[in-house]
């Protein structure tokens, strides 16, 4: 593949903040993607940039040579290794996602393939005996927020980040269907009016009058119920501080609390039951639902080595730029289903239009895709999902 331009520029993420877009052109058009930013942050990730930020990382790409990168020869996925040996820590996870993402989408098209399709998709989804058939992915929703993505409503949110639902459709269209009647359902039932950051309803009622509220949902409509605890976030000198209703909890009695809501409520997924050190603690939430690592893991192959080791989680929250490889990302994705942990590609808190991870999801082979029910940012990646299930 021959490039002729690379560029990268600020744009604005839906929190207004701004973040890099990395375009690249070559003979078949300009391939262009933008980065996400997250707000529950692990402390795991790496820097979203290098020290001297955005606008050092945008200023490497314009400086870039060209000729540098085509004289890599970069014709298939693994050929990444060569461009991040070059860039090799010159710029942070953002940006080199960003670029990675725009390498791929360039290669995708040169071959005359979707980038899900280059990625190997359909091998890696299929059965011979399911050839012909659409994927399996579910879509995880956020419907109801509280924690650090929901400030808006009053002191007195939920504690829990995320409260979430997963669709049983017979096909990924019908998920997003099913996730959108509920979202519309709960808004009723909580008379809620405003939207947090990714924009599910904001309110000021306790973890579990708002896990009864999902409950009546689920009675009605095909869904199971998800939570993102982000235990990190309310977690400090040995206790999750919880706000609403105020009570301190050391890590047995949370592993206890969490324990009882799984089967009080019939959780299907709890995402960072507990804070991100603490892999032990993960192994004690036991194997009755999905048990997802999010700032846990962070995308990195060696912390889920880690946690397959201690038998810590069976779901794994894959974010790109947590990492910034996508060498990397695919490598998750391969060790966690070798080891049979299901796999959960994600946006973050603040996003773009950008619809790769949707490609990505599709491509790599994930089980779900979480990444919200409404706004434009949102619908973005759902809406490409669908147009690759039914295209
Ligand atoms: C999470 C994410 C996305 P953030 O914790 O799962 O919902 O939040 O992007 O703020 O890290
Ligand atoms: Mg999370």
């Amino acid at each position: 593949m021959i490039i002729k331009k690379i560029g990268a520029k600020a744009v604005k993420n839906s929190r207004g903040k701004k973040t890099i877009c990395v375009i690249v052109k070559t003979s078949c058009g300009r391939f262009r993607t933008s980065a996400p930013s997250g707000k529950s942050k692990g402390k795991y990730e790496v820097k979203s940039y290098a020290r001297g930020g955005l606008n050092s990382d945008i200023k490497f790409f314009r400086k870039l040579d060209v000729e540098k990168i085509n004289g890599l020869g970069i014709e298939k996925f693994e050929d990444l290794k060569k461009v991040e040996r070059l860039v090799n820590e010159k710029i942070g996870g953002n940006s080199l996602f960003a670029f990675e993402a725009s390498l791929l989408k360039a290669l995708a098209r040169e071959n005359g393939k979707e980038l899900w399709e280059f990625l190997g998709g359909r091998k890696r989804l299929f059965s011979k005996k399911d050839a012909g058939k659409k994927f399996r992915m579910r879509s995880v929703g956020n419907v109801i927020g509280g924690g650090l993505h929901s400030e808006g409503v009053s002191e007195n949110r939920p504690d829990f980040q995320e409260f979430l639902f997963i669709a049983r459709g017979k096909s990924f269209a019908e998920c997003v269907k099913i996730n959108r009647n509920a979202y519309k359902m709960a808004r009723k039932l909580l008379k809620a009016y405003q939207r947090n950051d990714e924009g599910a309803w904001e309110t000021g009622l306790e973890n579990e009058t708002v896990l009864d509220i999902m409950s009546e949902v689920r009675k009605k409509l095909r869904v199971d119920i998800g939570l993102d605890v982000a235990g990190s976030s309310f977690y400090k000198n040995g206790f999750y501080n919880y706000k609403n209703p105020s009570t301190k909890l050391n890590k047995n009695e949370q592993i206890n609390y969490i324990k009882e809501l799984i089967k009080d409520y019939k959780i299907f997924y709890v995402e960072d039951g507990l804070e991100e050190n603490d892999f032990a603690g993960f192994r004690g939430l036991g194997k009755s639902c999905l048990i997802v690592g999010d700032d846990l893991t962070t995308t990195n192959p060696s912390r889920l080595k880690k946690a397959i080791r201690v038998r810590a989680i069976n779901g794994i929250i894959v974010k790109p730029n947590q990492i910034g490889s996508l060498l990397k990302v695919k490598e998750v994705v391969d060790i966690s289903r070798r080891a049979g942990i299901k796999t959960i590609m994600s946006h973050r808190s603040g996003e773009t239009k950008d619809n790769t991870i949707a490609d990505l999801a599709v491509g790599f082979g994930c089980d779900f895709i979480k990444t919200g029910i409404y706004g434009r940012v949102r619908e973005a990646k759902l809406k490409r999902v669908i147009e690759i299930e039914e295209g």
